[in-house]
């Protein structure tokens, strides 16, 4: 079936399929309601179109959708709203206010410039929607569309996707920026244009991220998890098996990925483009060559298959083994091999000049190992989802290939912490075919799968083993433990609401 290419525009009486969960018209409805009542309150005038775009959870497939490999996550309920209204050319103030719903976030003003620079080093929550304002209008701009001379915009934000959790916030509200900026000024892009332009505008905030996140929340399907491709972006519906649910889980331990970028996020983005650069050269590039022509791991992977395949192996990971040494690389090692000094490289990105100033070694090998590894972990899960396998085989080898992920992530790739190894083996303890963290990690959340019939009593078990003694330490509300640890269907992508 041809996919559907245009965002959807629901009316106000088929609010419901919006979330694609069989949630209450009416829940739906009082949100937009209440949306709509503080746009007045705030800028005096009901906003002009609404946008919504949700969160999603990744089931597998970390850290490698950067590297160009395949990933496959789902859409999840928690998502952001943003009511938009845009004032008049006449008007005077051509400033950016942006609002929201929750007093937690105090109203950003902007100008309203295309061409500004985001304050990265002032982190402020209103940037995520100048990263969409920039976006918009460079698209534009490429397209040769003609934007206008600069106006003001009114815009309040309403987002229930917790941050910092790895169940990207950012990438949900950037999204429902862009789409609503879009459609403010009346334009609209095909989704897999806007999946592109919203991965490549949410790196003005700073981080190397891929495309994953934006493309599940702007292409996503209600029902399906989707096998998300890249160069270009492609999505494929993959219909998760009966019996089975996925329990988002959030360790309690936030991670600011925007913040802590140079030794988290970009800093493995550079270790694999530096790890892709060396396994060139090993592999009969010149230096140069390498320099110039390989970006990731995903580049040099054709080198290393045709490697291990002269020595008996068609697994890439063979290669990394024999090419890559398992000690750490200092920066002297890796300018010796690639004949370059490491700034000259990324004299063109100021994020990775920041790693390379907070980065005393790179692990290439144990990067490399994982990127490789996961990659194929992503395939195997697919495939297990379309094979004949009985419904308790099948949940339990996706089980185990979720816990394999799990240890690559948390072994060769190091993005796991304390809380979430915490809360992964809880989850095993409790019944799960398999645990992971998900999202960049650091932080966040973990998502399991579980067997349907058990769900309620697994949420139970994992109150009291993981979350009680941080309600009792008020780390956490007790009446908020439902924002914590949920079951999760795959939700539907981005929408514009055009009632007002
Ligand atoms: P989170 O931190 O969960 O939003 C990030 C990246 C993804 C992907 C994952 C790791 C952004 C916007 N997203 O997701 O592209 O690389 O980490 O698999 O940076
Ligand atoms: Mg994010």
């Amino acid at each position: 079936m041809a996919r559907n290419e245009e965002l959807p525009v629901p009316t106000y009486s088929t609010l419901e399929p919006v979330y694609g969960d069989g949630s209450p018209l009416e829940e739906a409805q009082l949100r937009f309601d209440k949306l709509k009542s503080k746009f007045i309150e705030v800028f005096g005038h009901p906003p002009d179109v609404y946008a919504r775009s949700p969160g999603r959870v990744n089931l597998i497939g970390e850290h490698i959708d950067y590297e160009g490999y395949s990933v496959l996550p789902m859409a999840i309920r928690q998502d952001t709203i943003v009511a938009i209204r845009k004032r008049d050319a006449g008007e005077s103030e051509k400033l950016i206010r942006i609002a929201n719903v929750s007093d937690k976030y105090p109203m950003c003003i902007y100008p309203a410039d295309p061409n500004q620079d985001i304050d990265l080093k002032n982190h402020k929550w209103g940037h995520y929607f100048i990263c969409g304002y920039k976006g918009y209008h460079e698209y534009a701009k490429s397209k040769g569309l003609d934007v206008g001379v600069p106006v003001g915009l009114d815009v309040i934000v309403h987002g229930t996707v917790p941050t910092g959790s790895g169940l990207s916030s950012s990438a949900a509200f950037v999204c429902s920026s862009t789409i609503a900026i879009m459609a403010a000024f009346d334009v609209s892009f095909p989704k897999k244009e806007l999946a592109q332009l919203t991965c490549e505008c949410e790196r003005h905030i700073g981080t190397q991220s891929g495309g994953m996140d934006q493309a599940i929340s702007v292409m996503a399907q209600s029902g399906f998890a989707e096998l998300i491709d890249f160069n270009p972006i492609h999505a494929t519906d993959v219909q998760l098996p009966a019996g089975g649910l996925f329990v988002i889980a959030h360790s309690l331990a936030e991670s600011l990925k925007a913040v802590t970028a140079a030794t988290n996020y970009n800093n493995r983005v550079v270790e694999c483009r530096l790890a892709a650069i060396v396994l060139g050269i090993k592999l009969g590039m010149k230096p140069q060559e390498a320099i110039s022509k390989v970006k990731t791991l995903s580049d040099v992977e054709g080198l290393c298959v045709t490697y291990a395949s002269s020595h008996g192996s068609s697994d890439p990971v063979s290669a990394v083994k024999e090419l890559l040494k398992e000690e750490p690389y200092t920066a002297e090692d890796i300018e010796k091999i690639i004949e370059e000094n490491l700034q000259s490289i990324f004299a063109n990105s100021q994020t990775s000049l920041d790693v390379l100033k907070a980065s005393k070694h790179f692990k290439l090998f144990q990067r490399a190992s994982h990127v490789y590894s996961e990659a194929k972990r992503v395939f195997a899960f697919k495939d297990t989802v379309s094979s004949q396998l009985s419904e308790e085989d099948m949940l339990k080898k996706l089980g185990d290939l979720m816990n394999e992920s799990h240890y690559s992530c948390s072994v060769l790739y190091e993005c796991s912490c304390p809380e979430l190894e915490e809360l992964v083996k809880i989850c095993r303890n409790n019944g799960a075919f398999g645990a992971r963290l998900t999202g960049a990690g650091w932080g966040g959340c973990t998502v399991s799968l579980v067997k349907e019939n058990i769900v309620p009593q697994f949420i139970l078990n994992l109150k009291e083993q993981f979350y009680q003694s941080r309600i009792d330490k008020q780390l956490i509300n007790k009446n908020e433990l439902g924002l914590y640890i949920f079951a999760s269907k795959p939700s539907s992508g981005a929408a514009i609401f055009k009632f007002v």
